[in-house]
């Protein structure tokens, strides 16, 4: 499995999965997921409401899957982040949730490729180089599992890109 990054808008990506950075409503917001569901169109919100039917939110750390509507991509993941807030390590571990069960619904999707936005760090505020560790981290996990060959990490800002090529660099 690769580890890729990235400076683009995630919604231009043609990776089999994109994920979204959603809020536990999974009804929208501003940031990616704006962006998502803006160029995505209305499909994704009646799969979204959908899924608000059948299970209610969506938990922090959760994630679920939906149809990319008119992007590029062939699926969503839409998982809600935490809010950082004052942090601490049970923040660190519902961002590794995100990363992790985000995977885990690609892998079940036998899914080639998969990419991720920055996850918490826009308006949830999580600190950009802690957040890419552990997305890192939690990523390197699957590299010896044979379903996903690809994992692009989308960096819409150039600090984040930054950020990636710091950690990344001795890795890839
Ligand atoms: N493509 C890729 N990354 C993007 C894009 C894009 N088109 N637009 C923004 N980013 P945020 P959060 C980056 O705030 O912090 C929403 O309202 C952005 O630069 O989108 O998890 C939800 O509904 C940053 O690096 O998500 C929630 O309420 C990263 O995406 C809340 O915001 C995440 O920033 C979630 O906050």
């Amino acid at each position: 499995m690769k580890i890729n990054y990235i400076q683009a808008d995630i919604t231009t990506v043609s990776a089999d999965i994109i994920v979204n950075a959603a809020n536990s409503s999974l009804l929208g917001g501003s940031g990616v997921d704006g962006a998502i569901h803006r160029k995505g169109g209305s499909a994704i919100l009646e799969a979204c409401q959908k899924i608000r039917a059948k299970q209610g939110k969506c938990e922090v750390g959760e994630a679920v899957v939906t149809t990319a509507g008119n992007l590029p991509a062939t699926y969503v993941i839409h998982t809600v982040g935490p809010v950082w807030n004052t942090g601490g390590k049970e923040k660190e571990n519902l961002l590794q949730n995100c990363y992790q069960n985000a995977m885990e619904l690609a892998i079940t999707y036998r899914s080639e490729t998969i990419a991720f936005p920055c996850i918490s760090t826009g308006i949830y505020r999580f600190p950009k180089e802690l957040a890419a560790t552990i997305a890192i981290d939690t990523i390197s996990k699957y590299k010896d599992q044979a379903i996903v060959k690809e994992v692009i990490f989308v960096c819409f800002e150039k600090e984040d890109y930054m950020c990636y090529e710091r950690l990344l660099k001795n890795e890839t």
